[in-house]
C-alpha cells in the first residue's frame, strides 16, 4: 500500500485519493511608467517565454489592462510573484504582479 504506517501489506493497492493541487494564474497589470522592455525581460526571465511570446503578452497587457504570465501550483505561482515584485521595486518601477485562481 501507500507505506505501511497504516498496517496494510506490502504491494496491497490502496485507493488513490488525493487531490490534484490547485492551479494559479500568475498576472501583470498595466501601468503608464514601466518601460516595455522591462516587462519583455520579466516576461522571458521569470516566466520562461521566448522573445516573440513575451512581446506578443506585454503588448496584451498594456492594450487590455492585465495579462497572464503563466498557470503554477499556488508556491511556485507566490515565488514567482515576490521574484517580479522584488526586481521592479529594484529598477525602480510600479509595476504590479498578482496571482488568482485558475
Ligand atoms: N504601459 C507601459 C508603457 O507604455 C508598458 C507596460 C506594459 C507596463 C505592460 C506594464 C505592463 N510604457
Amino acid at each position: 500500500g501507500g507505506g505501511e504506517g497504516d498496517g496494510s501489506v506490502a504491494l496491497e493497492r490502496v485507493p488513490q485519493r488525493t487531490e490534484p493541487p490547485r492551479l494559479y494564474q500568475v498576472l501583470l497589470l498595466n501601468d503608464d511608467f514601466t518601460p516595455m522592455e522591462f516587462v519583455v525581460m520579466v516576461l522571458q526571465e521569470y516566466f520562461r517565454h521566448d522573445l516573440d511570446t513575451a512581446t506578443q503578452i506585454m503588448l496584451k497587457i498594456h492594450h487590455e489592462g492585465r495579462g497572464v504570465c503563466g498557470v503554477y501550483t499556488r508556491d511556485v505561482a507566490s515565488t514567482k510573484v515576490e521574484l517580479v515584485l522584488a526586481a521592479s521595486r529594484r529598477a525602480g518601477h510600479p509595476l504590479q504582479c498578482t496571482m488568482e485562481a485558475a
